[in-house]
């Protein structure tokens, strides 16, 4: 499978996770998002909206939103599983993985803090006291959820894991680099964090050990 994918993107690193988790061969097409490669037109044709990731399954048409690819994923490789078993537990599972990756996320892609710099003219101190404020934001929601939740276990829902931890790991790994937000400053969210590192499917697609990886690349 192909993967269009950018080292710092949390949408593809969820997606890297998940396909290092079932052990899914991953040919990464690396695009550079500061660089404008998401605009090119053979990239336009896969994927209209201009964003990573985007997944080619065979001959079939390209994959795309990192949460949806997720769960294609699950039910085409169902082993291991990325949900839990029991229904509601599947919907709190969900509920976590889009508290980050829908009502955080979307506010520190590039596009938007493009937008802030381009259009509002928000200076690089402005811009980043933004980034600031949602990731945190989406850190510490999380957290409470997680730190009052009695399905909460080694993992977000119980001892294995799910879609909510590729995405709290995502998260976190982003406000560590961005920001430089120690993840233990979370206790729940920072031991699953913590717990999660130790699986070499997180481990290794962690952003920084990308073949794109970029020293200097700017908030
Ligand atoms: N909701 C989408 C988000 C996709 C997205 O915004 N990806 C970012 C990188 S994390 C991107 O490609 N941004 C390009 C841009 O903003 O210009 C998903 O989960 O796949």
């Amino acid at each position: 499978m192909k993967l269009f994918t950018y080292w710092r993107s949390q949408a593809a690193f969820r997606v890297r996770i998940a396909m290092a988790l079932k052990g899914l061969a991953m040919e990464k097409v690396s695009l550079d998002l500061l660089a404008g490669d998401q605009f090119a037109a053979d990239y336009h044709a896969l994927n209209p909206e201009g964003v990573v990731p985007t997944l080619i399954d065979g001959e079939g048409p390209p994959l795309t939103q990192s949460l949806a690819i997720l769960e294609y994923l699950d039910e085409k490789y169902p082993d291991p599983p990325l949900l839990p078993k029991e229904l509601r537990a599947r919907a709190h599972a969900r509920a976590l993985a889009q508290m980050v990756a829908m009502d955080a996320h979307p506010f520190i892609v590039p596009r938007v803090r493009k937008y802030l710099e381009e259009e509002l003219h928000l200076d690089e101190a402005a811009r980043a006291k933004w980034v600031r404020h949602w990731l945190d934001a989406g850190s510490r929601a999380i957290e409470e959820v997680l730190a009052h939740d009695s399905r909460t276990g080694r993992f977000c829902v119980g001892d294995q894991v799910t879609v909510a931890d590729i995405c709290l790991a995502a998260h976190l790994t982003s406000a560590k680099m961005f920001l430089g937000r120690d993840p233990m400053a979370h206790p729940t969210a920072g031991r699953i964090y913590a717990t999660c590192m130790e699986i070499p499917a997180f481990a290794n697609e962690h952003p920084l050990k990308q073949p794109d990886v970029q020293a200097q690349a700017k908030i």
